[in-house]
């Protein structure tokens, strides 16, 4: 005989999938000046000043960090907004962003 308990009728489950986040990664560099690096931090990412130096700071000692974590398209503009403000000012400073 098969099974008394096989249950045959309850649906599987609707998956809810939320949208891929991506993190919005800020690069160090030997040259644009830390200011720059809290101003766009202030300007594009909603920090107050001492959220932003405490940011600028660990890029430029770890090299690199997270700046905020959004939708693909937020992540987008986030970073076309700080390339064109580095590119404003001749600044080399780097923004990439990476599916989380
Ligand atoms: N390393 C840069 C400097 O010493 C400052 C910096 C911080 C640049 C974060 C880019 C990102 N002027």
């Amino acid at each position: 005989d098969p099974p008394a308990d096989v249950d045959l009728k309850t649906k599987p489950k609707a998956k809810t999938k939320r949208p891929p986040l991506y993190k919005v990664l800020l690069i160090n560099d030997d040259f644009t000046p830390m200011e720059f690096v809290v101003m766009v931090l202030e300007r594009f990412f909603g920090m107050n000043h001492a959220q932003a130096f405490e940011i600028m700071l660990t890029v430029h000692k770890k090299g690199l960090a997270v700046v905020g974590v959004f939708s693909y398209e937020i992540a987008e503009t986030k970073v076309n907004q700080v390339m064109e403000m580095a590119r404003q000012h001749q600044h080399p400073l780097q923004c990439t962003m990476e599916r989380e």
